[in-house]
């Protein structure tokens, strides 16, 4: 089978996946992206279908007031009896994190959600044993961090029918390496024994997946002494794929095991993607998991045919007022920018390749205080765009950059009749255009690494797309002939 990574392109990381006859699933993190929780499909672990999203309708959580690196972390999807289900974490700035769970019966949704009382930490997960027993476990700040390091995996038994943490809590493990955080946790059974992977090493280019296992879901359980299984931090940092770690196992009908574990593609040090899903070949034998074997490494392939786009829209921290049909974009209108943490008239697809363009058309502003653009948005600090606003009757472009909070114009014209934007995005480049009727331009060119995650921080890449700001009145903005290509993403090469 050829591998075609990464499988999930653009901001989809902290995979998890599971399989129910010949269909694997797989949910990644959403961030504050609305709606949140996509679930991807596939027959052969290669080729994957976006089906739907389990935050949406009646179990969308609003996140206003939510930076964009927060919201909703590190899905776990399991199937048990006809049911899937899907825990995670809602966090919100360094104190709030909650915990619920989803189920459905048809994983494209209507997903219902419930909150977890009690569930302490992040990255929830959940082990079906053989006799159906359900156990949940998470990683929390370890209760003595002098003795262990500053995490730790505790695991307790759930009760389904009432969504409940039950019976005794234990912490169970605080990694295999020294005395770092240890997160990420997922059991499974192999082998008559108990195996629990995690990550470590934070997930920056240290991140790492360790293992430990026990006679019992809670334990005594003994760290894997080959630990770490798979990393790329000691590839360098010029190999394409790093920040390895945060995986999850699945088994195919013959009974072989598969990896998926987030990477990211740095050019020259920077990621402006996000956090991506690959996919890992993996053995299992008496010592516990392989993954990578032979290898050790994740492979791209370097002839990388990838299928076009299907752009799947996405809001900030809520549902917009939008209408997308066949290459045109409708918005409502808001007052808010892309610096404020409530939902701005903005609608992004995730930059899933290097090397893309992005384009649309407005029609002059009429109303006062109106703009209309489209942006590459990293953060609330960090996007970059072409903005149309009207003054004294013309029509003026400027090329916004927002970097550290601070906002710039790098160029600015006045342009006639309808605006032509473009972004076209280059492995070390971004380039922001716009032309008018008459053949007017106004551009400017950025390094790649002004809107990396390596300069902007967070957990999330880049979204471009059409955003509509500056008035609240009732008339919404019609971006036209709307296209987001992909180039061949020749850094793969
Ligand atoms: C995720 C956790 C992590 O929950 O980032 O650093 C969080 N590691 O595993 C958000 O993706």
């Amino acid at each position: 089978m050829g591998l075609s990574n990464p499988i999930l392109r653009g901001v989809h990381p902290d995979p998890s996946i599971c399989r129910v006859g010949d269909a694997y699933y797989l949910a990644t993190s959403s961030f504050a992206m609305h709606p949140g929780i996509p679930i991807h499909r596939s027959r052969d672990l290669s080729t994957w279908e976006l089906i739907g999203h389990v935050l949406t309708g009646d179990s969308w959580i609003p996140l206003e007031g939510f930076d964009s690196s927060d919201g909703v972390w590190a899905p776990t999807i399991r199937h048990h009896d006809g049911v899937f289900y899907v825990v995670f974490t809602l966090a919100h700035g360094r104190t709030g994190a909650s915990t619920y769970v989803c189920t459905a019966t048809d994983p494209a949704g209507p997903w219902t959600r419930d909150a977890i009382t009690g569930a302490e930490g992040i990255d929830p997960s959940l082990f079906f044993d053989d006799d159906g027993t359900c156990w949940f476990s998470a990683a929390r700040d370890a209760v003595d961090p002098g003795a262990y390091g500053p995490g730790e995996i505790w695991v307790q038994q759930f009760d389904l029918a009432t969504s409940a943490l039950v019976g005794p809590r234990r912490a169970v493990w605080h990694g295999a390496l020294a005395r770092t955080w240890v997160e990420a946790p997922h059991i499974y059974k192999a082998n008559g024994e108990y195996h629990l992977i995690a990550a470590e090493g934070g997930t920056e280019y240290n991140h790492s997946i360790t293992a430990a296992r026990a006679p019992h879901p809670l334990g005594p359980y003994t760290t894997d002494p080959r630990s770490p299984l798979l990393t790329h931090r000691h590839l360098g940092r010029d190999s394409p794929i790093q920040n390895v770690g945060h995986g999850d196992v699945v088994w195919s009908p013959e009974g072989t095991p598969w990896g998926v574990a987030l990477g990211v593609r740095p050019v020259d040090g920077h990621h402006t993607l996000g956090r991506e899903t690959f996919l890992v070949p993996m053995s299992w034998d008496g010592d516990g998991p392989v993954f990578a074997p032979g290898e050790g490494a994740i492979v791209m392939d370097a002839d990388d045919d990838v299928d076009p786009i299907e752009p799947a829209w996405v809001a900030l921290r809520g549902p917009v007022d939008a209408r997308v049909d066949a290459g045109e974009i409708i918005l409502g209108a808001s007052p808010l920018t892309l610096a404020q943490t409530g939902t701005p008239s903005f609608l992004g697809v995730r930059q899933t390749m290097r090397t893309s363009t992005f384009e649309a058309t407005v029609d002059p502003p009429t109303v006062e205080g109106q703009r209309l653009g489209i942006f590459a948005f990293q953060n609330e600090k960090y996007h970059v765009g072409v903005v149309a606003m009207g003054r004294d009757g013309d029509t003026v472009v400027q090329i916004i950059a927002v970097s550290a909070g601070t906002e710039t114009v790098l160029d600015e014209g006045t342009l006639a009749g309808s605006v032509r934007m473009r972004i076209t995005t280059a492995p070390t480049t971004y380039l922001f255009e716009a032309t008018g009727g008459g053949g007017e331009r106004v551009s400017a060119s950025i390094p790649h690494t002004a809107l990396s995650t390596e300069t902007g921080g967070g957990f999330v890449g880049v979204l471009i797309g059409p955003w509509h700001g500056g008035t609240t009145g009732d008339d919404p903005a019609v971006f036209s002939d709307v296209s987001y290509r992909s180039g061949t993403d020749d850094a793969n090469a």
